[in-house]
């Protein structure tokens, strides 16, 4: 006679089906698109034994919650910060960020001349125009994100916008 008590034996099958289509929904799902999406990152040229060169780029945060920017780091300086330029009476001055920066949901973060900014601090070699100079961004949710920056030549504004 068989002892084994139904309606145990037909919860562990309902358990492994369920168990069986989350793993095949995983295995199934798309790669989801990312939240943050990162656009025209961009530096300039710096003469020989420049102390910094600043780092622009445009943050996208297609999510539904906030993000943070928290650090930076490169492989092409000794550091990197995350900057702020602002009016100090008639003088601009620069500031380090040391929370970072948030990126409200649905919304998009200019970091620019004048404006935000990333700073690399103490180049490893100059920045020459037309290569590139890469970072890697770390994010609250988004995680860690290599960015590949393109110099332009010295005096450069912002790239045109695509
Ligand atoms: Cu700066």
């Amino acid at each position: 006679m068989n002892t084994f008590p139904r309606p145990l034996l037909s919860a562990a099958i309902a358990i492994s089906t369920v168990s069986a289509l989350f793993a095949a929904s995983l295995l199934a799902a798309p790669p989801a698109k990312p939240a943050l999406m990162i656009e025209a990152p961009w530096t300039r040229a710096t003469p020989p034994q420049a102390p910094v060169a600043g780092g622009f780029l445009t943050i996208r945060n297609n999510g539904r919650r906030a993000d943070h920017l928290l650090s930076a780091t490169s492989p092409d300086a000794e550091r990197v910060e995350i900057h702020e330029m602002r009016m100090d009476g008639d003088m601009m001055r620069m500031r380090r960020l040391d929370d970072g920066l948030a990126i409200a949901p649905n919304a998009t973060l200019e970091l620019k001349p004048g404006g935000y900014h990333l700073m690399f601090i103490k180049p490893t070699h100059p920045f020459v125009a037309g290569e590139t100079v890469t970072a890697t961004l770390r994010f609250e949710h988004g995680g860690m994100r290599e960015v590949r920056f393109e110099v332009r030549p010295l005096g450069s504004g912002a790239p045109p916008k695509r």
